[in-house]
């Protein structure tokens, strides 16, 4: 493996989501894989999960961890070509990628999208000059449109709590929300999902209000609702998230049902697992009375980054 930035860095879904179960299983089986060879971590944006899940993914491998909080320790980076930087900007993200690369073997970068102008956030444009001018392989700890490493876990997460020989039924379900949060971890679940059930590992629909809908290069594939309950009707799995508008691009677009999923609404379900990717506001996007539930898997999933993580970095490791 080169780089982590989509489901297309994967060649074989069901043989890396074996992989990161068998590394579960025998965490420090590969601890001299990255010895004497450096991560570094670099956030634009606040972080739990990633930052010690990857941090601990490294370390189970023998790699030494750096980590870089670029929007409080860090020069304001300039990313347009050809301008004179009599602003603000401090330094050009050619050579501050290009420094960062001088002192790791692998980088990890999360750059989230700002929600204002869509072709920007989606022309993935600040992400792809840090890959192009940092010369290492870049794992993305979720870049404007997507968030690999979570997807790969929830697939992970998913195989590891379905033993049946029937398919699981998958819903990606909208939930309500109080602030205006990016189509990345949706887009990006909807991605593996919709590959997923190519291989005929899952069935997968995505259930939205109207106004909701991801961008379709995400969604090819899957059946798609605006009736929450329709979705949830036998559902195995429900993976809850908040999304803003992709149309009417950034934007918080009122909606009259009810999108709350509660531990009465799961009757419907099929005793449906629950998923959410963290952090999640109890009460507002999902109901505490689920989260306190068996149904949820929400900690079991935030654990399974570390395997999601260890799996890509010794991958990479073995392609240095
Ligand atoms: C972020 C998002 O929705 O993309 C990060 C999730 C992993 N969530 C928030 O900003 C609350
Ligand atoms: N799920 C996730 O990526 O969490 P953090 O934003 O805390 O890293």
């Amino acid at each position: 493996m080169k780089q982590f930035f989509s489901v297309a860095d994967v060649d074989d879904l069901s043989g890396i989501v074996n992989e990161a179960l068998w590394l579960k299983k025998h965490p420090f089986a590969h601890e001299q894989l990255g010895k004497r060879k450096t991560l570094g971590l670099i956030f634009l944006n606040p972080s739990l999960r990633t930052r010690l899940s990857t941090q601990r993914a490294a370390t189970n491998l023998g790699m030494d961890v750096m980590v870089m909080n670029m929007d409080k320790d860090g020069w304001t980076l300039e990313t347009r070509e050809g301008v004179t930087m009599n602003g603000t900007t401090v330094e050009h993200i050619r050579e501050a990628a290009a420094v960062m690369g001088q002192y790791c073997e692998i980088l990890g970068m999360r750059s989230f999208p700002k929600l204002q102008d869509r072709e920007e956030d989606y022309s993935e444009d600040y992400f792809k000059k840090f890959m192009r001018y940092c010369q290492v392989p870049v794992v993305s700890l979720e870049s404007a449109t997507r968030h690999p490493l979570q997807s790969f876990t929830d697939l992970i997460t998913i195989r590891e709590h379905w033993q049946q020989p029937a398919k699981p039924r998958v819903v990606l379900a909208w939930a309500p929300h109080v602030k205006a949060l990016p189509q990345a971890v949706p887009n990006s679940f909807s991605e593996w999902m919709c590959r997923a059930q190519e291989e005929g590992l899952v069935e997968f629909t995505i259930a939205h209000p109207e106004g909701y809908a991801l961008a379709p290069q995400f969604t090819a594939g899957a059946a798609v609702t605006h009736n929450l309950d329709d979705a949830l009707t036998g559902a195995d799995f429900v993976y809850v998230k908040n999304w803003s508008s992709y149309t009417d691009y950034g934007k918080i677009i009122p909606v009259n049902e009810n999108w709350l999923l509660d531990r009465s609404r799961l009757d419907i379900t099929n005793g449906a697992k629950v998923m959410h990717c963290l952090p999640v506001r109890r009460d507002l996007e999902l109901a505490s009375d689920v989260l306190d539930s068996p149904h949820s898997l929400v900690i079991q999933e935030a654990g399974n980054r570390v395997w999601a993580a260890q799996t890509v970095l010794k991958r990479i490791l073995e392609q240095l």
